[in-house]
């Protein structure tokens, strides 16, 4: 859908009248039309935030995840870093380039993000935390699914400035459309800022672009497995980027097609948030575009590698399939996405 028409489609909530929920046609990325709902009418989120949403393209809830739940998540992470708790195979670990060369890691040091964290009953709580899922609900529909979970674990940088995330789109990395019916809930586990390397987001550039191509930024001192990023010409000037900076338990939802990142760590510990990536069950499966071969391409070898593995190296898993497997319903009814 082009930028004006999403911009036009949510803002049209705003004059609504408060009725249940309003259907809206969308088009897919594949040329589908399906019905959404968006549930402006009783909505966790007010007016002005909606229309924050609609313009900035993310909006921040400070204090949303209660202190018992941050702690917990956190707790959770060390035992699964100590080797306390296995995490099922589907589950994805990854280390930083530098510190993964290094001689000497040790226990959570070594870890710098859990992937895939759906069968983890404590972690996966954040995705159905109720004070989360209204706030999701209000932007992508009642009947969601979980797609994508991550727990990060930013590292100190080690000097390589490894530590920083590429800008990049989240859509890129995602099969599944329309876009204004996913969304990102990132939730700081401690203290966040430029030091540590708060998100950084461009406000407005959800509607102000398509997906753009991405790849591996040319950083000398390497980059992150799947750390992919916009091209150079497509990088908004520093100074209309706006660095979040958030407390233990603020939330952050943002739009996929947002271009955000976030900064080198350089303080000595390892800034830690929980995300979850949510879309409707009214979402389709759509081929991944030119655009996104490259992602299309590491989904297949990590399906490769893991399959191998379980002793099923002759399986095959396609693009759609790894998605759909780590998918779960967290709230309503299942729809086109899992079907
Ligand atoms: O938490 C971060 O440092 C960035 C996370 C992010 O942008 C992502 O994983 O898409």
């Amino acid at each position: 859908m082009a930028s004006s028409r999403r911009l036009d489609v949510l803002t049209s909530h705003l004059r609504k009248p408060t009725t249940d929920s309003l259907e809206v046609q969308v088009t897919s990325a594949s040329g589908a039309t399906l019905p959404t709902s968006y549930c402006a009418a009783d909505s966790a989120l007010t007016a002005a935030e909606i229309e924050h949403y609609a313009r900035h393209g993310f909006v921040v809830k400070r204090g949303l995840v209660d202190r018992q739940s941050t702690q917990q998540y956190k707790e959770r992470f060390r035992q699964i870093c100590s080797g306390e708790v296995k995490l099922d195979p589907s589950a994805l670990i990854m280390r930083d380039v530098s510190i993964a060369r290094s001689e000497y890691v040790v226990d959570e040091k070594a870890i710098t993000k859990v992937q895939n964290f759906q069968d983890d009953e404590v972690l996966f709580g954040y995705c159905s935390h109720p004070a989360i899922l209204p706030y999701v609900q209000a932007i992508a529909g009642n009947d969601l699914m979980s797609m994508h979970t991550m727990l990060l674990n930013k590292p100190p940088d080690t000097g390589s400035k490894s530590s920083r995330h590429p800008l990049h789109q989240d859509l890129h990395y995602f099969p599944f459309r329309p876009a204004d019916r996913i969304v990102c809930a990132w939730t700081a586990l401690q203290h966040v800022d430029r030091e540590n390397g708060c998100l950084v987001v461009h406000p407005g550039s959800h509607a102000t672009n398509p997906l753009l191509a991405h790849g591996y930024p040319e950083w000398k001192g390497g980059v992150n497995k799947m750390y992919h990023g916009i091209p150079l010409e497509s990088m908004p000037p520093k100074s209309e980027m706006v660095h979040l900076e958030m407390e233990e338990g603020d939330t952050v939802f943002f739009h996929p097609l947002l271009i955000h990142g976030s900064g080198m760590n350089r303080t000595d510990g390892f800034r830690k948030a929980i995300s979850c990536h949510y879309a409707s069950s009214h979402c389709v499966m759509v081929d991944l575009a030119p655009t996104q071969k490259i992602m299309d391409d590491e989904v297949q070898e990590i399906a490769r590698i893991r399959l191998a593995k379980m002793g099923m190296a002759s399986a095959k898993l396609t693009t759609h399939d790894a998605w759909r497997i780590r998918a779960r319903l967290v709230s309503g009814e299942h729809g086109s996405l899992t079907a």
